[in-house]
């Protein structure tokens, strides 16, 4: 019985590290600023994150940063203008912002020919008594706060023809064509957290969709006594389970982000009728700048930085429990 104990006890220690150090490469230093981002182009974010929390920037600061700087990319993912249009052939932009010390929130969804929708979901937050704005009012409040815009007149034509079209017969677009959101979440050296995320969503969706991205608790939530989840993936999977909300509360109740994004993958699964099929990937910080990321049905690359170090790591997919496992 001694031994078994003894066993035990030396066992803990070592699933706690395999649990610490998500995929291979070292865990972040403790009380070093540190930032994560999902997908490997989420490095080119982190780097320009990680400059502003260098320079003891907030954590606010930096993820705005970051994101605006993947916004400002090629067609590589589905963020930004150059991101995936919809069905009717142009681009509506989501996107939401979280500054963990007052618990504050912006987001806007639908968002058309605005370059940076991650600037307009913060100009929500700070500017307005509104969490979230959508459609053509987030895009004359964008203006109106001087946003850098581009040409939007060509879409009224996309729309009308996307109006009349001949849907006799024919199913509305698979709202699945390929996605890659941008979530960054930061830890600063005053010890406080915030996390921003930014989509063009899911390619071909429906003209007026709106994914999980801007909506707090499903893209994004951050508690700053906790810790922040971000999320990609297709949203109608996470939003019915309020994905990132989860994360946050699994690592209250002590679970390492690893763990707890795991942990997530799991329960959803569980209960979703498309079981690890989901399209859900997640990654996460807790306040200690421990770390985590996973998905349910690939190899999730995602980046994470902090001074002195910038690398892309990979996830496995989550794969079922095997039967007897306590978790
Ligand atoms: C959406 N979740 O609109 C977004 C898309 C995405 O990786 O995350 N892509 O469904």
């Amino acid at each position: 019985m001694r031994l078994r104990l003894a066993a035990t006890l030396f066992a803990l220690p070592l699933l706690a590290s395999a649990c610490a150090v998500p995929s291979s490469g070292p865990a972040a230093p403790a009380g070093a600023p540190l930032v994560i981002a999902t997908w490997p182009f989420g490095k080119v974010g982190n780097d320009v994150a990680m400059r502003y929390l260098i320079e003891d920037s907030t954590a606010l600061d930096a993820v705005e940063a970051g994101v605006r700087e993947v916004e400002s990319l090629g067609p590589d993912g589905s963020v930004g203008l150059a991101g995936r249009p919809n069905a009717a052939g142009y681009v509506q932009l989501d996107a939401c912002i979280m500054d963990g010390p007052a618990h504050r929130a912006g987001s806007v969804a639908g968002l058309e020919g605005i370059v940076h929708p991650i600037t307009a979901a913060r100009r929500v937050m700070e500017k307005t008594k509104h969490v979230m704005l959508v459609g053509e009012g987030a895009r004359w409040f964008a203006l109106e706060q001087g946003l850098e815009t581009v040409d939007v007149s060509g879409h009224a034509a996309q729309k009308e023809a996307w109006r009349s079209r001949d849907t006799d017969g024919g199913e509305p677009a698979d709202a699945n064509e390929g996605h890659d959101t941008i979530a960054v979440l930061a830890l600063d050296k005053f010890g406080d957290l915030a996390g921003a995320c930014s989509t063009s969503g899911a390619g071909r969706k429906l003209p007026g969709r709106v994914g999980d991205s801007p909506i707090l608790g499903s893209g994004l939530y951050v508690d700053n006594e906790v810790g922040a989840a971000g999320a990609t993936g297709l949203g109608e999977d996470i939003m019915r389970h309020c994905g990132t909300y989860l994360i946050v509360e699994l690592m209250r109740q002590g679970l390492h982000p690893q763990a707890a994004c795991e942990e997530a993958i799991h329960r959803i699964a569980a209960r979703d009728p498309l079981g690890y099929q989901i399209d859900a990937c997640f990654v996460a910080l807790d306040r200690q700048g421990r770390f985590g990321a996973a998905a349910s049905n690939q190899t999730f690359p995602f980046a994470v930085a902090w001074p002195g170090t910038s690398e892309v790591r990979k996830v496995p997919a989550v794969t079922p429990r095997s039967a007897g496992s306590s978790r």
